[in-house]
């Protein structure tokens, strides 16, 4: 199964390393072959290179459109080598066997990211190169395919001999298919951005695998982190300052954390959301960072501990400080100050991410989740509270202060795992119940949370009383809001729309609340 290589085809738009591999292919007596600009940096080196129209007998034409779109190419790409016919038709159209193809695609990842003009975009949009890789990878039997300039070292360990073997060509096949069809998923999802359609009818799904990790949800299941190139500051595009690796929970959880805290933007005052299996167990907001931190903590600082902290502002030394005196997994943030950063320091094993901004909780994209051999795939909830039309259906509107703890909490609950209930006061949440299947569970649970709290900080009554409560998803019955009401809730707030509304509502009205209807649901599973 080893493959003797004579000659090799290097077409490259990312020439990084090229001119070394190519000199270490001539040393091996290896003809080389390249297009215009590749044949050019190797020529300037004082390589022999032949131009690729001593292949094709036909020069580059259209601006480069068409340079290796032609039988003289894919024929000595796709040719069987051991087949009579393929060998006949070789040599009676003068077909040379390319044994080797080294090619990496005009930049159109890059060039998208940048916003380059619509034809720039266009432009880049890679032909041959694609149909070059797919023939050789194809036919991996015979030929090598490179796509990847990290593995040219690899190459020539291998070469070392003057062939390959087979399991190392189909590696390289497989690894060149994940390439194209990354590069065409990248096309696909550049034209549903133009097309503003977000979703599926002329797309397709995927990413790009950014890294593995030593195991998944569980030590037993294996893992990997995949890219989309989404233009999102995010966990997947944050710097790790410090620590180790993330784990997969990790990754889940700090993207939960960010995108929580990014309903906070920071031009309205520093907020901190903390997280555990991917629910809040604390949110507020301060005037000042430290205070924020504080105060999310406060509300349930028992189930804080191994969480993960998003901040939506600058990690400053103060809350640095204040972080380290706990047990963290993650802290997350746009920016992080040097003082805050040698704070962080003292702590090895915690993980420092840094984005440079915040996402922009109204901008559309997609979430995708996994279902038994299928990706259910929608575009992400971007409702805000600020963008509804809030209805008052009680007797008793809600106070200022009432709408502002309603607001907030309600904004908190679109990011808790249904069935959600959160009760907030003064930018802080004072109680959160989540993941259960009966809503009033969460409601009790949220207020049990709440008096736990109040025991930890030495309060004489729980923050409930006096609290907003938000439900994510209509309060099917009376029961729900009864219980809120004993924990000391006075205005509620929840989309509406069940068939019982009139019932709760009445209820409401009975125990004197104030209610909101938002007409917005935020269910999140
Ligand atoms: O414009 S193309 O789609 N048409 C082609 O026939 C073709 N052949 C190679 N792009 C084509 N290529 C690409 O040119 C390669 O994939 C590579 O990215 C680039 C190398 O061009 P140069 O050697 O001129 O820098």
């Amino acid at each position: 199964d080893q493959v003797t290589v004579r000659t090799a085809l290097l077409s490259v738009s990312d020439k990084t390393g090229i001119v070394d591999l190519a000199r270490q292919l001539h040393e091996k007596g290896i003809r080389l072959v390249s297009t215009g600009g590749t044949h050019k940096a190797l020529s300037e080196a004082g390589l022999p290179v032949d131009d690729v129209s001593e292949l094709t007998g036909f020069p580059e034409v259209m601006d480069g459109r068409v340079k290796t779109l032609h039988p003289g190419v894919h024929g000595g790409l796709l040719a069987i080598r051991d087949d009579a016919e393929h060998v006949e038709a070789m040599t009676k159209h003068g077909i040379t066997g390319i044994d080797l193809a080294v090619i990496n695609l005009y930049p159109f990842e890059e060039v998208r990211a940048k916003g380059e003009d619509y034809p720039t975009t266009v432009e880049n949009i890679d032909i041959g190169g694609p149909a070059m890789i797919r023939a050789s990878a194809k036919n991996h039997a015979y030929v090598t395919i490179l796509t990847d300039p990290a593995d040219y070292g690899v190459l020539v360990e291998e070469l070392a001999s003057g062939t390959t073997s087979f399991a190392f060509r189909r590696t390289m096949a497989a690894k060149a298919y994940a390439r194209t069809a990354a590069y065409d998923t990248a096309i696909s999802s550049w034209f549903a951005e133009v097309l503003d359609t977000p979703m599926p009818r002329h797309r397709t799904i995927g990413g790009v695998l950014k890294e593995e990790m030593r195991y998944g949800e569980n030590p037993h299941q294996k893992a990997a982190f995949y890219v989309t190139g989404e233009n999102r500051p995010g966990v997947a595009t944050a710097t790790l300052l410090q620590g180790k690796q993330l784990s997969y929970n990790n990754i889940n959880d700090t993207d939960a954390a960010f995108e929580l805290v990014a309903e906070f933007p920071a031009d309205q005052g520093p907020a901190c959301a903390i997280i555990k299996h991917a629910n809040p167990c604390g949110v507020a907001t301060g005037s000042t960072l430290l205070e924020a931190y504080s105060r999310a903590l406060a509300c349930d600082s028992t189930s804080a501990f191994g969480g993960i902290i998003a901040l939506n502002q600058t990690l400053d030394a103060a809350t640095a400080e204040e972080i380290v005196k706990l047990f963290t997994e993650v802290i997350i943030a746009p920016e992080v100050s040097d003082e805050a950063k040698a704070i962080i320091a003292r702590k090895v094993n915690l993980r420092l991410l840094v984005t440079g901004a915040l996402p922009d909780p109204r901008v559309p994209g997609l979430t995708a989740k996994t279902v038994a051999g299928g990706l259910l795939v929608q575009t992400r909830d971007n409702g805000m509270v600020e963008d509804l039309e809030l209805k008052v259906v009680t007797k008793r509107a809600p106070s200022a202060q009432e709408l502002i703890d309603m607001k907030f909490a309600f904004r908190v609950a679109k990011h808790v795992k249904s069935n959600a209930v959160v009760y907030a006061k003064n930018g802080q949440t004072v109680g959160i119940g989540a993941g259960q299947m009966s809503r009033v569970d969460s409601v009790r649970i949220a207020a049990i949370k709440a008096e736990e709290a109040a025991k930890t900080l030495g309060l004489p009554k729980p923050l409930t009383i006096g609290s907003a409560v938000a439900s994510e998803a209509f309060l099917p019955f009376a029961d729900g809001l009864l219980s809120a009401v004993a924990a000391g809730a006075t205005a509620v707030i929840q989309p509406g729309g069940s068939m019982r509304d009139d019932e709760v509502i009445a209820a409401a009205d009975e125990a004197g609340i104030a209610m909101v209807f938002t007409g917005m649901r935020h269910f999140r599973h």
